[in-house]
């Protein structure tokens, strides 16, 4: 069981998520480098040819990492998701990316790991950000607008708004649709949590190659738990986000720039089908290292 604070959030929400505000991406000069030994470690980044062509079709990994304490012991949870992501340039600089995440996974925590259904994974598709490239060649800077994300949520002004406190807020949506309120959350075979979360991310980082984007992130999350089919789930775990091994991995998959065609039965599209089937040959599966968090005190 774990806390779901850092959840990845470049996901989407029910209701529209607003053209970002002017000026925010300025706010992305907080971003860290990510430094961590999984954020360098995939591979086919030498690969592609020539300057980047940012419109087209792309697949993301997007991993978080965080701290958990149990009995004052610390332990590497990772989060990540994988999924499909269309470029669309206004500019060749300026675009916006229209995200279907397939999968969403977590590493386990004493045995248990947060499950997310299907039903629960599509009630966040499509979800757009928008983003920014300041070249076209190999190390030309990627910077995406922070990117807020509901869950189980709408609200008005998804940055600034506060998240609910009671069950009879308003704003509480059953986005995916099983009859309770908010989302709903398996944690392992221990019990069900029915939650909503904003979270937003910002996300820097690097053109390596025609056909390769990596970026960190920085997530933060706010977290209403609404109720549990067990009263132990709702209690939380001391959680420290870790930016220094999250990031965000873009690969382009649509054949051109000699990136790989993951259009397998040539309809002229690619789908979560075929990012399932090849996603492991294109990245490297995020693998916990609990090192990570040793020197990390809960407060
Ligand atoms: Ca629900
Ligand atoms: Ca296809």
């Amino acid at each position: 069981m774990r806390g779901w604070a850092a959840v990845f959030a470049c996901l989407a929400v029910a209701c529209s998520v607003p053209a970002p505000p002017a000026g925010r991406f300025a706010d992305q000069d907080v971003v860290v480098a990510g430094n961590g030994s999984d954020a360098t470690a995939d591979s086919g980044t030498k690969e592609g040819t020539g300057s980047l062509h940012v419109d087209g079709t792309w697949a993301f990994l997007n991993v978080t990492s965080d701290c958990e304490f149990v009995l004052g012991k610390a332990f590497e949870v990772l989060s990540y998701s994988v999924g499909l992501d269309k470029f669309q340039s206004t500019d060749g600089y300026a675009f916006k990316q229209v995200l279907t995440t397939c999968t969403m996974k977590e590493t386990p925590l004493l045995g248990q790991a947060s499950i997310y259904s299907q039903d629960m994974i599509d009630s966040l598709n499509p979800h757009t950000v928008y983003a920014l490239v300041n070249g076209h060649e190999a190390g030309a800077v990627y910077i995406q607008a922070p990117d807020p994300s509901l869950w189980g949520l709408v609200m008005k002004d998804p940055f600034t708004d506060p998240i609910p406190t009671k069950k009879t807020d308003s704003r509480i949506r059953d986005t995916d649709h099983d009859g309770h309120p908010g989302v709903t959350i398996h944690v392992g075979n221990l019990c069900d949590v029915y939650l909503v979360q904003r979270s937003v991310t910002r996300s820097k980082g690097t053109v390596e190659s025609a056909i390769s984007i990596r970026a960190s992130n920085i997530a933060h999350a706010d977290v209403f738990r609404i109720g549990a089919t067990k009263d132990i789930c709702m209690s939380q775990n001391v959680d420290v986000p870790m930016p220094a091994y999250s990031y965000l991995v873009l690969k382009r998959v649509d054949g051109h720039d000699g990136s790989p065609d993951l259009d397998d039965n040539r309809d002229g599209r690619i789908d979560c089908a075929e990012i399932m089937a090849h996603w492991q040959d294109i990245f490297t599966m995020p693998r916990k290292d609990d090192k990570h968090c040793k020197d990390i005190s809960a407060h």
